[in-house]
């Protein structure tokens, strides 16, 4: 995978480039990165890449010339990549889209600053429009590093060691189980017994019931699109008749009835 960005702060992503697995995924060829300068391919002599916007008003808007050259030059250079917008008026990224993105041979994330870039370079130079969620940021850059992280971390080969990525939360729409790591006890509160008793079986049960339990209480939305399988379904139908228990035990109580 090569990754492109276009951004007027390329030193932002400096720091992106030399941690952790984008770092060692660079060192190993897996992904290939770096940041160009939209200054650059301004051609006036103080380089400006913002204009003030026809119809008035205040901020400003990114100049269509230096930016449409930039992605046409940078295309070039990546055969087969697509361009990508970050923006609030994007689709929503999710673990789906970075699993889209992964399968192409080059991203150019183009990074607007001020209030956006010219309606005609987005219409006729960009694939895709992004948005890293509902809120506002002063610029893409950091909405362009967190699709790069979630992009890489999909990569075959870029996290080292077997290719933890397919277990993780979402991957399957559940969140992940709990983890533990030693001391067995920290501040008198113990790890569960069968994590440390070495039956695989038994562990690989207790994780897919925290699994379950945890995206019941965290987050009932992933439940409800879900899939459920039969193991799935008997964990949360134990789960209810525990609760329907408690609750006869308990009649009214809180309700007064
Ligand atoms: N997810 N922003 C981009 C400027 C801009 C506006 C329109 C292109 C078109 C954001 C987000 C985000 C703020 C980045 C506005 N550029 N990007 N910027 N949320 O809020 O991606």
């Amino acid at each position: 995978m090569h990754f492109k960005v276009l951004t007027i702060f390329p030193e932002m992503f400096d720091s992106l480039w030399s941690h952790g697995i984008i770092r060692r995924a660079i060192e190993h060829n897996k992904i290939f990165a770096s940041a160009v300068n939209i200054r650059n391919y301004a051609e006036d002599r103080h380089q400006v890449t913002d204009d003030r916007p026809y119809g008035g008003g205040s901020g400003m808007v990114m100049k269509p010339e230096p930016l449409a050259a930039a992605i046409r030059d940078t295309s070039k250079s990546l055969t087969g990549a697509r361009t990508v917008l970050l923006t609030p008026q994007g689709r929503v990224f999710n673990q789906k889209m970075a699993q889209e993105l992964a399968s192409n041979e080059g991203l150019i994330l183009v990074c607007g600053r001020y209030e956006g870039v010219d309606e005609r370079v987005c219409h006729d130079l960009i694939d895709y429009e992004i948005s890293i969620g509902d809120y506002v940021l002063t610029g893409g850059e950091l909405a362009a590093m967190i699709i790069i992280d979630a992009v890489t971390r999909l990569i075959p080969g870029a996290l080292g060691g077997e290719d933890a990525a397919e277990k993780d939360s979402f991957s399957e729409d559940l969140l992940e189980h709990a983890h533990f790591t030693r001391p067995a006890n920290f501040e008198g509160r113990e790890v569960p017994e069968v994590l440390m008793s070495g039956h695989h079986q038994e562990i690989e049960k207790w994780r897919l019931e925290s699994s379950v339990m945890r995206t019941l209480l965290k987050r009932p939305d992933l439940l409800y699109k879900k899939e459920l399988n039969n193991q799935e379904v008997a964990i949360l139908n134990k789960w209810r008749r525990e609760i329907e228990t408690i609750l006869d035990i308990n009649p009214g109580k809180k309700t007064g009835l």
